[in-house]
């Protein structure tokens, strides 16, 4: 039969807008020609669509260039702006498994987008709504993923282990700041200092303060709420900071050999950049026992039934000094460079990454649309 199509939908209204373009990049030179067709769809930093160039050694980082979807579009004669016109009320019917005048006629699509609008369930809900299916987590994963409070409500209710935290949601702030402010105090009081100050609701570290007293509260509070006027406050988990691999493979997902990320040094705790750029610092295997690799393993396959994952999974850990592992967070869209953590852990377990991409879009090509 025909191959497959597969559209690769990457760039966006991201500020890790290059990273995505790199990552795509990744995948398109991983990509199987024999078995699928290849559909580079960018979206500009200003949420154009472009059907670019099949062209991943155009999208690296030269020198200190990095690449966008604009410059691809704008050098490249042969990709086209699709005719998404706002203003347009002309009635397209399109047939159900296509995206009407967007995306055209694909079998699967691999998104590869960062935070809002790519990996919180929206363009999930898109996709749904459209009958095509997608590699990755669906509309519920993807959004349970991108908020901390509920991601820490999903694990507690499914019996993982999760750390100390409280939620202050943008309606406490504007009905009594100082009770608002007061429960973060609170917090750190029955807790200890320093407590991590987060957006609840950020693909990546943004946002992020480690406060170790009362001094940098307010700041740190403020800055967290410039990324999202709900926040969470954690306490400082003293351990070992371990990462797990989860894919979906025929027969159910299964975890990958752990990663250990070292101790920060130069940065005070795993920014962006490290998480996608410096991976090359995490060990994989993590130097742990075989008991300590087993029950890591299980619980970050539990974090993916929990959440309702779907192809796969980061699952982030703290290993206390007690020995008791701690859940702190799930990445649906983890860092996805064959130097990126994820496809690290899962080259060490004998997947590389033309499989990890395979597998991938096989496992979305094997669900069916609808409720599942
Ligand atoms: F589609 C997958 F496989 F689920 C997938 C898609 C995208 C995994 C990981 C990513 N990662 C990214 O897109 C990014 C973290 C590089 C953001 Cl730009």
């Amino acid at each position: 039969g025909r191959r497959p199509r597969v559209a690769v939908v990457f760039g966006g209204r991201s500020s890790e807008h290059a990273i995505s373009v790199v990552t795509a990049g990744a995948v398109l030179r991983a990509i199987d020609r024999t078995a699928y067709d290849v559909l580079p769809i960018g979206i500009t930093a200003d949420g154009r669509w472009a059907l670019t160039a099949d062209a991943p050694e155009r999208m690296a980082i030269t020198g200190s260039d990095l690449p966008s979807v604009e410059q691809l579009a704008e050098s490249d004669t042969g990709s086209v702006t699709l005719p998404l016109e706002p203003s347009s009320r002309e009635v397209v019917y399109t047939e159900p498994g296509s995206v009407p005048k967007v995306l055209g006629e694909v079998d699967v699509v691999f998104p590869v987008l960062h935070g809002p609008y790519g990996e919180d369930g929206t363009l999930q809900g898109l996709l749904e709504l459209a009958g095509v299916p997608y590699v990755g987590a669906g509309v519920l994963a993807s959004a349970v993923g991108m908020d901390k409070e509920y991601m820490k409500r999903v694990f507690t209710s499914f019996g993982l282990p999760v750390g100390p935290y409280t939620v202050v949601r943008p309606r406490e702030w504007e009905r009594d700041e100082a009770a608002a402010r007061k429960k973060i105090v609170d917090f750190a009081g029955d807790h200890g200092w320093p407590v991590f100050v987060k957006p609840a609701r950020a693909g990546s570290s943004f946002g992020i303060t480690k406060v170790d007293d009362l001094a940098g509260l307010d700041e740190a509070i403020a800055e967290a709420r410039r990324h999202d006027p709900k926040i969470v406050v954690e306490s400082l988990l003293r351990g070992r900071e371990i990462e797990c691999g989860v894919l979906e493979f025929e027969d159910g997902p299964r975890a990958s050999v752990p990663a250990e990320i070292p101790p920060p040094a130069a940065h005070d705790f795993y920014d962006f950049e490290a998480k996608y750029i410096d991976s090359a610092e995490g060990v994989v295997p993590a130097p742990l026992t075989g008991e300590q690799t087993r029950e890591v393993q299980e619980l970050a396959v539990r974090a993916f039934e929990a959440a309702s994952c779907e192809g796969l999974v980061r699952a982030d850990f703290f290993l206390l000094d007690s020995g008791e592992f701690v859940i702190n967070e799930i990445n649906t869209m983890p860092g996805f460079t064959p130097i990126s953590m994820y496809p690290r852990m899962w080259a060490a377990s004998g997947v590389d990454y033309p499989e990890l991409v395979d597998r991938l879009i096989r496992a979305a090509l094997r669900r069916p649309t609808g409720l599942r």
